[in-house]
């Protein structure tokens, strides 16, 4: 087995998550060092790579993944370059992190499956990085233990401080709830057939024609039953938080205080503010891990596989959400590479 001292890792993207990401591999992760930015706003792209010595800035993605010192891809752009971005690493057999969504829509995620299966191994991971929350893993370890018997239902509450301008009534589906539907194949290890979107009248918070918030929910090929509260314009902060009901008793995640104070006839903790905040640990677990089994020549976590089911259940939300009556999931067949 090879075993890469240091990797070069190109990030894609230097908005939010691309810069957060260049940060986090330069200062938390070891075992990697940020070889290159890459934005289509070079500036942008040169901004970020100047805080990182060594570290190239490109405007063009086929130009920085031809670099030798490139042995890896953290794909953080908008998920409309993804598919272009990943074919153009796969050209260069390069292990890939992709950000939410694979691509946004079931049929390109499919192209990338297939061109993915001609490689004749796994080359991406799909940044769902809630699979590598802490609360979440031990859910998941007292879910497989069997100890509380099958999953019946699960429940699921989704808040955002706020969303951004140009949210739209479809991205609570595609943006927010997509990592419950992918929290909820990865938990229960069951897909989803079935998704129905409901509203209640919208928020005061909620800007114009903002369906917000949503109550959605999912039918497994398990039988199991899946509710989501997703609101985007909660204000006061950032809350995800989950509860399995078994056949045997109840485990519920997301309370997440730490000091408690009670003052002034009133008792209680602090919410975080948002999802970078929140989610710090798993982020930087799921680098970490990323960058682990690329040096150990292996690719793990989340599959194109997870990144194509998720899209189709974001189809069938995004028409339940137009059509207001209950969608069914088509998936094809999972090919080999992803059993
Ligand atoms: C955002 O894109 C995320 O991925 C966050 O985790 C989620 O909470 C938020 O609703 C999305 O907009």
């Amino acid at each position: 087995m090879t075993y890469h001292a240091s990797i070069g890792v190109a990030v894609i993207g230097a908005g939010r998550m691309g810069a957060d990401h260049v940060r986090r591999i330069s200062e938390v992760t070891s075992g990697a060092h940020v070889a290159a930015v890459v934005d289509v706003d070079i500036d942008r792209a040169k901004t970020v790579a100047a805080d990182v010595e060594g570290c190239a800035a490109y405007g063009d993605v086929a130009e920085a993944l031809a670099s030798p010192d490139v042995d890896a891809v953290l794909l953080a752009s908008p998920g409309i370059a993804h598919e272009a971005a990943l074919l153009t690493a796969f050209e260069h057999d390069l292990p890939v992190l992709c950000e939410k969504p694979l691509t946004p829509d079931a049929v390109s995620a499919l192209r990338v499956l297939e061109a993915e299966q001609r490689l004749g191994h796994r080359r991406v991971q799909v940044g769902f990085m809630r699979r590598y929350d802490s609360e979440y893993l031990e859910l998941k370890a007292l879910l497989d233990s069997g100890d509380l018997g099958l999953p019946l239902m699960l429940h699921n509450r989704h808040r955002n401080p706020s969303c951004p301008p140009d949210f739209t009534s479809a991205m609570l589906i595609n943006d927010s709830v997509t990592h419950e539907m992918d929290i909820t194949r990865w938990l229960l290890g069951q897909e989803i057939t079935s998704v129905t979107v409901m509203r209640p009248r919208s928020s005061v918070n909620a800007p114009e024609g903002l369906a917000d918030p949503q109550f959605v929910v999912f039918e497994t090929d398990g039988g199991a039953l899946v509710d989501v509260e997703i609101y985007v314009n909660a204000r006061y902060g950032y809350q995800v938080q989950a509860e399995a009901v078994c056949e045997h008793g109840t485990a519920r995640i997301g309370d997440r205080h730490d000091m408690l104070v009670t003052s002034a006839g009133r008792w209680g903790g602090t919410v975080t503010p948002g999802f970078v905040e929140r989610f710090a640990e798993a982020y930087d677990r799921e680098v970490q891990e990323w960058v682990d089994a690329t040096r150990r020549g292996e690719v793990t976590g989340p599959s194109a596989w997870d990144g194509y089911a998720v899209a189709a259940v974001c189809e069938a939300g995004v028409r339940s959400l137009t059509e207001g009556h209950r969608v069914d999931v088509e998936l094809v067949d999972r090919p080999d590479l992803y059993r």
